[in-house]
Order: structure tokens, then C-alpha cells, then sequence
């Protein structure tokens, strides 16, 4: 592979340099990443973030059997991409009570490795509706890893209940939380992100969120909401904000791109993303972020078609079967809401991937 790229002509000439980088295992800089978006040479870009992928991961295709539940819609936010998001009192407002919570945990099959929790910003639930969701939910099924709660969340957490962040973490830890996702990220950039959030976290408290949940032990996800109305040097400046903090902390597991879903946002008309922008997002982000060890093609954004290519563009997790997905499905995604074990091992066979069953830090389950 490396003599291949090494002799390999590119049609973007801007892409040499970097080669050499890529090739030496040197950092990019944000320049480098500027190129690397500004670039219409998709396989050249493919070919760079295969190299680092296939470093890293050889052949595998990562995946896990997980399911998301979504307690509460109701928020105090606003953000102009949201289309779950509800005010107490609408009609499509709802909060789970905890019983169904923990009624729909103990029904998922045994093979089921992870729960993901995530809800809007509730102004009214009580402290110890979150302490006891995570008890109970362990109580159900005592194996499962529960990743649950944003950054968005915990911060809000920690404002409502009058509670420094790392009690709130600590608490929560103590309860049964395993690790934390990556949404709420969105994109640091001051200036975009006050244009199209109101009400929630800033970068800088997202990443304190997840420099004190690293510091506990809780390992996390990251993300970045892209297709909207960042700009490049944004999504640079997001990507290269998480890395510094991995350089700090060593806390993140994976980075998510998240494409913008248009149908239904409220407040946000703007195209979907092209196939073209999706791959460029997953294989500049293998590129830059040296040190997050896993990138995902999620299927729920960006179609499981898409997804599957991008296991050769940088990516080496799939995601999993999810299940009941809400938030991108509120905003009109066409893509189906559940993939079965056998959909997803195909996928990654079909790529030409060893397909790895895995539970939520990579710990291998069962070679397909
Ligand atoms: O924080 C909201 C985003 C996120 C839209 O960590 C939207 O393993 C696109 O973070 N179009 C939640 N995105 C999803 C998320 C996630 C998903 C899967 C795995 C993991 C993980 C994390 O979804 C929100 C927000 O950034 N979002 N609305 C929309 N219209």
C-alpha cells in the first residue's frame, strides 16, 4: 500500500505535499486540512485516508448490536437543525417515565452490548431522574454499557442542579454510566455556532464537559453537525479543537461526522449533503485527527449505501443495528431505522472488510 501511494499521481497537485506527510506519519496542519476540503480529488483524498485507516485497523469493519433510547424531546434550546426537539406542552412533547425506560432494556435480546441515551434539555425533571435511569437501567441488564448523555446535557445538568461538573459526572459514573456520546458538538466556531444555536452549551464548555469526563475515566464520542451553514475553515477549527484536547486527555474513542438533514428542521432550509461532501468529511477526518482512534460512517445519516463506501474512505466502524433512531428521523431521514446483524455483516463483506463485532471501547465480541 505505501509504495502505491508513493509513486501514485494525483490530480490535485495540492495533495502532494500532504502525501509525503501522510506517508512520513507527520501531523497535518490546519492548512493541510483547508486543502484537503478545498480538493475535488476524492480518490486521491480515499487513497491518503485508506492509508492511515488500513494502519490502524488492517481489514477489519467494526459494528455493534446497540439500541438508543431517546427519554424526553422536550428542550430548552434552540437549535435551527433540530427537528426533535419539543417545548413542555406541544403536542409532540413527551418524557419516558422511568419504568418504560427500563421495561424497554430488559426486552432487548441478550446480544444487545450498548444502550445509547440521549434527550433534550428538560427544564423540570429532578436530578435523581437521571441517577436512577442509570441504576435501573443496570439493574435490568447488569452487562450492558450504558452511553448516555452529551456534553449538552451534562453541562445543563450541572446549571440546573447547581452541581459542579464533576460531581455531576461522578454521580452519574456511580450510577452505572459507562461512557459518554459525541453529540452536542455541532461546530465550535463562535460566530456559526450563536447564528444557529440559542440556549446551550459553547465549544468551550463542551469540551470542559469532556476534559473533566476523561479525567473521571469516562471515555466519550465526538462529533460535528457538517452541511449546513459552516464554512470549511469552521469545520477545520472544529476538528482541530478536538484534537488538541485528545492530545491533553486521550478520552475520545471515535469521531461521528453527523450530515445535516434538511427535510424537517424548522428553521434551517438548506440542501442534503452530497455523496461527494459525505466521503470528504469521513477521509479528512481520518486524516487530521491522528490521534482519535476510530472514525464512523453512520448509516443513519448518510445511508447505509454510503456508509459502506466509507469503510474505504477513511472509516472503520459502521456504527450498529440502532433501533428506534429519533433525532435524525424527526428531521425526515429516508434511511431505514433499524439494521439487522446480517445487513450489516454484509455491508462490511461487500467492502471487502473483515466484518469485527465490538462492544462500545472496541473490545471485540465475535469475528463474523
Ligand atoms: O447532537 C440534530 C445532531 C446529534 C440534526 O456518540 C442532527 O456514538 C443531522 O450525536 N441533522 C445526536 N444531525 C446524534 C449523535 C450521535 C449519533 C450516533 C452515534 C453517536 C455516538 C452520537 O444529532 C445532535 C446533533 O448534533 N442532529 N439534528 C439534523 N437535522
Amino acid at each position: 500500500m505505501s509504495t502505491a501511494l508513493s509513486v501514485a499521481r494525483f490530480h490535485d497537485t495540492a495533495l502532494e505535499p500532504i502525501r509525503e506527510k501522510v506517508l512520513a506519519g507527520t501531523r497535518l496542519s490546519a492548512e493541510d486540512g483547508l486543502a484537503l476540503y478545498r480538493s475535488h480529488d476524492l480518490l486521491g483524498l480515499g487513497w491518503l485516508a485508506n492509508h492511515v485507516r488500513e494502519k490502524r485497523h488492517g481489514d477489519a469493519g467494526y459494528f455493534v448490536r446497540n439500541t438508543h433510547i431517546n427519554h424526553t424531546n422536550v428542550c430548552v434550546a434552540t437549535c435551527d437543525f433540530c427537528a426533535f426537539a419539543a417545548r413542555s406542552g406541544e403536542p409532540r412533547a413527551y418524557t419516558m417515565a422511568l419504568d418504560e425506560v427500563f421495561r424497554n432494556v430488559a426486552g432487548l435480546p441478550p446480544a444487545v452490548r450498548e444502550v445509547h441515551v440521549v434527550g433534550g434539555l428538560h427544564p423540570d425533571l429532578p436530578w435523581s431522574y437521571f441517577v436512577d435511569m442509570m441504576k435501573g437501567i443496570k439493574r435490568a441488564r447488569p452487562d450492558i454499557h450504558v452511553k448516555a448523555f452529551t456534553a449538552v446535557e451534562v453541562f445543563f445538568f450541572h446549571r440546573l442542579y447547581r452541581m459542579p461538573i464533576e460531581r455531576v459526572l461522578a454521580e452519574l459514573k456511580e450510577a452505572g454510566l459507562d461512557s459518554m456520546p459525541g453529540g452536542g458538538a455541532e461546530i465550535f466556531a463562535k460566530g456559526t455556532r450563536n447564528t444557529i444555536i440559542k440556549g446551550k452549551a459553547d465549544a468551550g464548555q463542551w469540551l470542559e464537559v469532556m476534559r473533566t469526563a476523561h479525567r473521571l475515566g469516562i471515555p466519550s464520542n465526538a462529533t460535528m453537525l457538517y452541511g449546513h451553514v459552516e464554512s470549511l475553515e469552521d469545520r477545520v477549527d472544529h476538528l482541530v479543537r478536538l484534537r488538541d484536547l485528545q492530545d491533553e486527555t486521550g478520552g475520545f474513542v471515535t469521531f461521528i461526522p453527523l450530515a445535516f438533514q434538511p427535510w424537517e428542521a424548522p428553521a434551517m432550509k438548506r440542501p442534503e449533503t452530497t455523496g461527494f461532501d459525505d466521503l470528504k468529511a469521513l477521509a479528512v477526518a481520518r486524516l487530521l485527527l491522528d490521534n482519535i482512534p476510530h472514525i464512523k460512517s453512520y448509516w443513519i445519516m448518510i445511508t447505509p449505501r454510503l456508509a459502506q463506501v466509507g469503510l474505504s474512505f477513511g472509516a472503520d466502524d459502521i456504527d450498529g443495528t440502532v433501533t428506534e433512531e429519533k433525532i435524525a428521523h424527526d428531521a425526515g431521514a429516508s434511511t431505514p431505522q433499524v439494521m439487522t446483524v446480517h445487513d450489516l455483516v454484509r455491508l462490511i463483506r461487500e467492502a471487502g472488510r473483515r466484518p469485527v463485532e465490538r462492544d462500545t471501547i472496541f473490545n471485540v465480541v465475535r469475528e463474523w
